[in-house]
């Protein structure tokens, strides 16, 4: 069995690492910068965990044609990056190939269901964590939960199959569930993220500081709340208490650099659009006022402009 991790970030890099370690043949990483995938090829990936370091052997390319057909296809890269890398990568799908989608937010539903993949994809939302330390080299964060399943009918058939690919993650060490309604745990991560990544990006503070700053943690409960109303009118069933699993989260995670902070921190574009702005774009199409999520898009989105390169 073949098995691809396209897009060598943090959770990337850990997944290949891990995989590499249970599978008969040596794992894939596929990356879109030939420098950096030479670099992967000469040195492998160093798992850091627990005071230890290991160093794990990758096959990784920038052209996903040396690859050829992948059975499995665990697909990391940032919700940014979705349509092109489909686009990229499109020589490793076959008929019997599985993606299993890791995005944040939930704006790569839509593009996975537009682009018609040959084979199959299901989506994964996982609470693993992971830090990238430098090209190849990653912190393992703790062995959150991670879930897989279907998204509606228009996903495709593997011959792999879903709880396949479930055992042999499992295999690894990692915590693996299918779930029958994925949409559910798609919607209550897109929740905590519509309230921490935007607004610790906005007052530079790790996740723990929105809890210590009246202001943010009012707007957090407002865009969490506003999202919920969304998520609820859709018929999807997200967690009881969305602010309070927010707020859980932040503590858990009190001194962690969110996502979007360290995009901004690093001058890259952020997933404003798939978490805030995804949840702004169904509201309106439902008719709901969400002025919290439009005021955390647009103020993120005016930061990017002030050091994104400007294409005309
Ligand atoms: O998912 C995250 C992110 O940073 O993208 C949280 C849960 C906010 C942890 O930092």
């Amino acid at each position: 069995m073949k098995c691809a991790v396209v897009g060598p970030g943090a959770l990337g890099c850990l997944l290949a690492a891990s995989l590499g370690s249970v599978c008969d043949q040596p794992v894939w990483l596929v990356d879109h910068n030939e420098e950096r995938a030479q670099l992967l090829r000469q040195q492998g990936v160093v798992v850091e965990k627990g005071g230890r370091s290991e160093r794990f052997a990758v096959r990784a390319t920038a052209d996903p044609a040396q690859v050829g057909f992948a059975d499995l296809v665990l697909f990391c890269v940032k919700s940014t990056a979705v349509a092109t890398t489909l686009n990229h990568i499109r020589p490793m799908m076959a008929e019997k190939s599985l993606l299993l989608a890791f995005q944040n937010g939930i704006s790569h539903l839509e593009e996975l269901k537009a682009f018609g993949l040959p084979g199959a994809w299901a989506v994964a939302v996982t609470a693993m964590g992971a830090t990238l330390l430098g090209p190849g080299r990653v912190r393992f964060g703790g062995s959150g939960l991670t879930r897989l399943g279907w998204v509606g009918a228009g996903c495709g058939k593997s011959a792999f199959g879903l709880q396949g690919a479930a055992d042999l993650l499992a295999r690894t060490g990692m915590a693996v569930r299918v779930e029958p309604e994925i949409l559910s745990h798609v919607w209550n991560k897109l929740l905590v993220n519509v309230g921490i990544n935007g607004l610790t990006a906005l007052y530079q503070c790790p996740n723990g500081g929105l809890l210590a700053h009246p202001e943010a943690l009012a707007r957090m409960r407002a865009a969490v709340e506003e999202a919920a109303m969304v998520a609820r009118a859709q018929g999807i069933a997200i967690t009881a208490d969305p602010v309070a699993l927010t707020m859980e989260v932040c503590k858990a995670t009190s001194a962690n650099i969110s996502s979007m902070l360290q995009d901004v921190r690093k001058g890259r574009a952020t997933e404003i659009s798939a978490i805030n702005g995804a949840v702004v774009a169904i509201a309106k199409d439902l008719g709901i006022s969400v002025p919290a999520n439009e005021r955390i898009l647009a103020e993120i989105k005016s930061l990017e402009i002030s050091y994104l390169p400007y294409f005309p």
